[in-house]
């Protein structure tokens, strides 16, 4: 297998030449002058980034080296589809630039699983600042041991304290149920990467990666990666400096005590799982029991504060109509009492009339009896 160009041999394509074959072609006046590169894409990123060791790791077939000629943006590192045994079978690096890309064999491969062991250590060994980037593929959801096994082994050899997962080659509905953080998927994923890895390093980065049909059963293929992951690795990842003289030898003599170790761990990590869906069902189900029952609490006293509502108006217009009669009451009252002081000055002006004529009837009566006839036709 002839790689193309291969360590030390600094290119003579920039990344300039690199972008032409890579991405639409978009250049621009920026402030230094005509830049190559769009925004965003590989090549600007990585020309904006720290000299760094881009070194990936993981087992045959995952997808390590599509990876890294997406990312460099040409055919450096063979890819493909290999019977029994990986296609990358020694340590790998290309210098790109102020970049070295690191590609390694994967340790399941129990033919090569010494020489991929020595191909890691190497790797690590080469001074400078490093991003690390396990890659690796799930089993209908699940995390392999033999990747958790791989990723416990070369964490182990250096002092590597930030590193980062790539989930790679996703089923579309498994990579959209991953995107979400609050997915089950999501959670059962993080407690059964927490509970297998070692808890005295960074919390891992992790990016889901869909499967692509683009890249199915292919060779060499070179395909731009998707902008989220070219982020992922070259910008939000932290690198770190790792010295050779503090590098150890990834070992591998216990291999398949340790996957079977970490089956167990991953098995038991998926029954707690499935208690805590069931509980999480459970209590789903009982709150929104609760809720339901809340909402027709809060309907009846809604209900009865309509209703108490409707009574203190009904009461409120009673009254106002009692209040209404009373006055109505009282006009009739006052008009009859004026009335019937109106008559009393009436029956009292005529008794007074009446006494008057009366008086005088009598007094011309006397005066009539007394012989004074003559003044009659007067008082009549
Ligand atoms: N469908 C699909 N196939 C992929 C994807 N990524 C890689 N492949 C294919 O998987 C096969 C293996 O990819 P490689 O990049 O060679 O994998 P590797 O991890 O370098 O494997 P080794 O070198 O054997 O350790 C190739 O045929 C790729 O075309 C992907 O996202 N989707
Ligand atoms: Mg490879």
């Amino acid at each position: 297998m002839t790689m193309p160009k291969r360590a030390g041999a600094v290119q003579a394509s920039s990344l300039a030449v690199l972008f032409m074959t890579w991405a639409p072609v978009v250049s621009g006046m920026s402030g230094s002058g005509w830049t190559w590169f769009f925004k965003g894409s590989a090549p600007q990123m990585l020309a904006e980034a720290e000299p760094t060791n881009f070194l990936f790791v993981g087992n045959p077939g995952t997808g390590k080296s599509t990876i890294l000629n997406g990312l460099i943006g040409e055919l450096t590192f063979q890819s493909g589809i290999s019977y029994g045994e990986g296609m990358t079978y020694r340590f790998d690096q290309v210098k790109h630039g102020k970049h070295t890309f690191m590609d390694t064999p994967g340790l399941s491969d129990m033919k090569r699983r010494e020489a991929a062991a020595e191909a890691i250590t190497e790797a690590l060994k080469q001074d400078g600042r490093y991003k690390i980037f396990f890659v690796i593929t799930l089993q209908n959801g699940r995390v392999r041991p033999e990747d958790v096994t791989t990723m416990n082994l070369v964490l182990d050899a250096a002092p590597i304290t930030h590193y980062a997962i790539i989930i790679n080659q996703m089923p579309q509905r498994e990579f959209e149920e991953l995107k979400s953080d609050t997915s089950p998927a999501s959670g059962h994923l993080a407690r059964s990467l927490l509970a297998t890895l070692p808890s005295d390093k960074a919390i891992p980065l992790i990016c889901p990666v869909a499967r692509d049909s683009a890249l199915e059963g292919a060779d060499n293929k070179v395909k731009p990666l998707p902008e989220a992951l070219v982020k992922f690795i070259v910008q939000k990842t932290r690198g770190m400096e790792i010295r050779s003289q503090d590098v150890q030898q990834v070992r591998v003599n216990e291999w398949d005590e340790k996957v079977q170790g970490l089956e167990e761990q991953l098995s038991s990590v998926q029954a707690n799982n499935q208690h805590l869906i069931r509980a999480q069902k459970d209590s789903e189900e009982t709150n929104k029991a609760l809720q339901t029952q809340l909402q027709r609490v809060q309907k009846d006293s809604e209900e009865t504060r309509k209703e108490l509502q409707a009574q203190v108006r009904r009461a409120q217009q009673d009254q106002e109509r009692e209040a209404q009669g009373t006055r109505q009451l009282e006009q009739v009252v006052s008009s009859l009492e004026q009335q019937y002081r109106f008559m009393v000055q009436q029956l009292r002006k005529k008794s007074e009339e009446s006494e008057k004529h009366m008086l005088a009837s009598v007094a011309i009566g006397g005066l009539a009896a007394l012989g004074f006839p003559a003044i009659l036709p007067f008082v009549r």
